[in-house]
């Protein structure tokens, strides 16, 4: 008798009601991130075979590449929360400022946001490494009826209503929270369908993985320094194993698996890190605190950091318990 897995649209419904805003409108968000994950798997999967590889020629607001997936992983997100009228507004990595969407008939009556970077990690595209794509959901601070402000999606962390991440791997998972534990879905690709294959999902509190682009150590403060070379010292539990895939989404799932810790410090060369602080940190980090683990900027909660800017850079300590309190010493330490 094979296992009957719950489907993700199943498990959404059934969670509706514990959902203390439980409007439905939460629930036809997550189904429509649903359905352009599985489009934007689709694309992925293929990209070696089609002509999408490669540049599409433009910079984003990072001014970064954009590759053609980004655009095309883009397009489809804002395409499917815009069709569907679920949302009054989105922020993207890929897009300079926040889009508001109305429709004569619907004249900003939703309530949510969404905040979204839709290709993560998109730099290893072209050589079939992992990618992945963040999500973040806020209930809108301004009158529900009136076009969405900045204001809208300037809140701190600990405002989020739900978050998570696909990632578009071995397999393709999507995994999320409303507050209440974080759950995990993988996609049989010959159904279409996701089905809950890892249920209350979290971080072991101790991890022996340490996660951070060590080329740039002789740019990094000196507790970050402090920190790596005591990950790497051979006494009690260490050395530990580095693992850096270069995708956040990836190393962030591996180590709530198997317990480890991912740093994107700030240095020399980047005064505030790289990561940003509302489509990639935040709901990173939501997850993370969801799943028993913890996520700082090296010594304050990112979810308690107030934005000031939509594409604003965070330095990003994020991980096993014990192991982020442990580099926050060595941090607070150097200095002390
Ligand atoms: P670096 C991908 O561009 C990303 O935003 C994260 O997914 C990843 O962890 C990080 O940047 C990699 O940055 O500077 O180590 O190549």
């Amino acid at each position: 008798m094979t296992k009957q897995y719950k489907t993700l649209g199943e498990f959404i419904i059934e969670n509706q009601d514990s959902f203390k805003y439980s409007s439905g409108e939460l629930s036809r968000l997550l189904n429509g991130l649903r359905l352009a994950a599985k489009v934007v798997n689709h694309e992925v999967n293929k990209a070696g075979l089609v002509d999408i590889l490669g540049e599409a020629g433009d910079q984003n607001i990072q001014g970064e590449n954009q590759q053609k997936l980004d655009v095309l992983a883009n397009e489809k997100f804002i395409q499917t929360l815009k069709k569907r009228e679920i949302v009054c507004g989105i922020a993207s990595e890929e897009e300079d400022d926040f889009i508001s969407i109305n429709s004569f008939d619907n004249q900003h009556q939703n309530k949510y946001v969404v905040l979204i970077d839709p290709l993560d990690g998109s730099s290893n595209i072209d050589v079939n490494v992992s990618v992945g794509t963040i999500f973040s959901i806020y209930r809108r601070v301004t009158p529900v009826g009136t076009p969405v402000t900045i204001e809208d999606f300037l809140q701190p962390g600990v405002n989020q209503i739900a978050a998570g991440y696909i990632i578009y791997g071995t397999s393709t998972m999507l995994v999320y929270t409303t507050g209440d534990g974080v759950n995990g879905f993988t996609l049989n690709p010959a159904l279409g369908t996701f089905y809950l294959s890892h249920p209350n999902m979290s971080f072991p509190e101790n991890g022996n993985i340490y996660s951070v682009n060590e080329g740039n150590y002789v740019h990094f403060p000196q507790g970050v320094k402090d920190y790596i070379k005591y990950c790497q010292k051979e006494e009690d539990d260490r050395p530990y194993t580095s693992r850096y895939i270069g995708s956040l989404v990836s190393d962030f799932h591996r180590n709530m698996i198997k317990g480890g810790i991912y740093m994107y410090p700030k240095s020399s060369v980047a005064s505030e890190g790289k990561l940003r602080l509302l489509y990639e940190c935040n709901p990173m980090a939501f997850i993370a605190e969801q799943a028993n683990g913890l996520a700082s900027d090296g010594k304050n909660r990112i979810m308690e950091v107030k934005p000031t800017e939509l594409h604003q850079r965070v330095p990003f300590f994020c991980g096993s318990r014990n192991m982020v309190e442990k580099a926050e010493e060595f941090m607070k330490n150097a200095n002390a």
